[in-house]
């Protein structure tokens, strides 16, 4: 094996228990071969991007560090997803665990299986605050830009906007004495 990279993982759950949810995610990212939790952010709550008549998601993003090429790392996310009973069906419906790949280092790669950096960095205020508040604003997104930047845009749309970054909302209850 040759050296680590970093790879940051975008988690979001809007169904049984969310923070709960997203708790039980990180603690099965520290048990991944080859690999090593950096550090992870806060996490936020926002309105669903997308079909609306959903609960709100709680969103966040942890940095790995790992050995694993990004397919056998994408593999262990649908498997830790699938062992919190994520039932793909509806297409952008509710979830109990997304686990999304962002970034792999400083990697592009488009496979039918993987698209790097994800595709949607860009446009979610859910993925790029705790990326900004985790990595900085220079974080660069190959081919997107520069972490901060993107935020920065997104906070020039109209308040009104779905994807406005004011939507996004840190969880107050996030501390580890809490059941839910
Ligand atoms: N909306 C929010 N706020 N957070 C998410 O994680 C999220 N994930 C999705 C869609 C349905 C696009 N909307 C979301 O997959």
């Amino acid at each position: 094996m040759s050296r680590p990279l970093g790879a940051y993982i975008g988690l979001g759950s809007n169904l049984n228990h969310p923070r709960r949810q997203l708790r039980s995610a990180l603690a099965a990212l520290a048990t991944l071969p080859h690999s090593r939790v950096l550090g992870s952010s806060r996490l936020y709550r926002s309105p669903p991007l997308g079909p609306p008549g959903q609960p709100d998601y709680l969103n966040g993003v942890a940095l790995l560090e790992t050995y694993l090429p990004p397919l056998a790392l994408l593999e262990q996310l649908q498997r830790i997803e699938q062992e919190h009973q994520r039932v793909r069906g509806v297409r952008w419906g509710a979830r109990t665990l997304d686990l999304d790949l962002l970034l792999y280092g400083e990697q592009r790669l488009h496979t039918p299986r993987l698209t790097l950096p994800h595709p949607a960095i860009g446009e979610r205020p859910f993925v790029l605050l705790p990326l900004c508040e985790l990595a900085g604003s220079e974080l660069p997104i190959p081919g997107v830009g520069a972490s901060g930047a993107l935020l920065a845009a997104l906070a020039k749309l109209p308040r009104e906007a779905p994807n406005h970054p004011e939507n996004c909302i840190p969880d107050e209850e996030d501390h580890s004495t809490d059941t839910d």
